[in-house]
């Protein structure tokens, strides 16, 4: 029994030395210490032994079995080791190995504009408003005094949800809940997307962006309008930048005018751009119908407004010398990298 204890020992020593990874390390446990290992199998045969014999045999086996669980345990931490440093190596990163580069966008050449139009007005005192897309009629229309026989009105023309709930085809309905709610003096831009039954084209779009305009307060007249314009088209267009008004209608203003600036291109000496007119028209605008103010809950006995609507393509073609709006919608990189 001694020499099968001491051969157990002898041959653990050389096959744990030729042991690879835990799960090796695991059956060579089982196999050798386990319920039916060999050390086990041989201290199961003590009771066979003599009294005398018993208590040597059994030291002896415990030696071995110490000794074999000292050299697992040393062998387990040997592997562990090496199973870590294997680790470490495969993911050493190389920090000298030059970055992915990523490509930061930038804004959209309608964003651009629009910042500046907001920032202009901002500096003029006035708050930014929003409001829904889709709209009761009764806010894009009636209430901005157009008749029910009016062309806009046509369903050719707007896109309706139902009889009463369509897509707003102007941002003006922003301005009648603004007068709804807030007390004069007003003074707000309403910017946001319109939509409207039309063909594309290189000037037409079913969706577009307005910027529109308005100021309510007491003895607000036509020259608070044509100043605050000016303005606004010299700080968006250049110093050098004149304008014009000439008269013109809208259902929800009156009087209405339409203002020209100087041309872009040529300065206002007539060229192509202009078709030799020298002008160029930007928006439309006008003193606040008295019906419309009234419909705001306003009184127009004792408060006056004017208001001004500018489609912002527009406003962004003239800017970057674009000829054709689908250009603005089509998200062609090799076009909006250009801004
Ligand atoms: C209220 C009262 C009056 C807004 C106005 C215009 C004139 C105008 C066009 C410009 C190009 C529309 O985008 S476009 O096609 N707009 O000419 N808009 S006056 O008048 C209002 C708005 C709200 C309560």
């Amino acid at each position: 029994m001694k020499e099968k204890l001491m051969e157990i020992r002898e041959r653990a020593e050389k096959e744990l030395s030729e042991l690879r990874d835990a799960s090796e390390l695991e059956n060579f446990r089982v196999q050798v210490l386990g319920k039916k290992g060999e050390l086990t199998g041989i201290l199961k045969q003590m009771g066979t032994l003599s009294a005398e014999e018993r208590p040597k045999m059994g030291q002896l086996a415990n030696e071995v079995r110490a000794s074999i669980e000292a050299m697992l345990k040393e062998k387990t931490a040997e592997l562990k080791g090496r199973e870590q440093e294997a680790k470490l190596k495969k993911e050493t990163i190389d920090v000298t190995l030059p970055g992915h580069k990523h490509e930061i966008g930038h804004k959209h050449p309608l964003s651009i504009v629009l910042d500046e139009v907001k920032d202009i007005f901002v500096g003029m005192g006035f708050q930014i408003a929003t409001g829904p897309e889709v709209e009761w009629d009764y806010y894009n229309f009636e209430a901005l005094n157009l008749p029910p026989d009016h062309p806009a009105r046509d369903t050719q023309d707007t896109f309706y949800i139902t009889e009463k709930m369509l897509l707003r085809t102007q941002t003006s309905p922003v301005q009648i809940r603004v007068m709804e709610k807030q007390e004069p003096p007003i003074r707000i831009i309403a910017p946001g997307r319109v939509y409207r039954s039309d063909a594309v084209d290189a000037t037409h779009s079913p969706f577009f962006h307005q910027i529109e305009g308005l100021v309510v307060d007491k003895g607000i007249t036509m020259g608070d309008l044509k100043g605050s314009l000016m303005q606004f088209a010299k700080r968006l267009y250049g110093e050098d930048t004149e304008i014009r008004l000439r008269p013109h209608h809208f259902p929800f203003t009156e009087p209405s005018c339409e203002m020209d600036v100087t041309c872009f291109k040529c300065g206002g000496k007539g060229c192509p751009m202009c078709k030799g007119e020298g002008w160029v028209e930007i928006l439309g605008g006008g003193m606040v119908h008295p019906k419309v103010l009234k419909n705001g809950g306003v009184d127009p006995e004792v408060y006056s407004g004017y208001a001004f609507g500018v489609g912002l393509e527009r406003l962004t073609m003239f800017r970057f010398n674009i000829d054709d709006m689908r250009l603005l919608f089509e998200n062609d990189a090799r076009f909006l990298n250009q801004f």
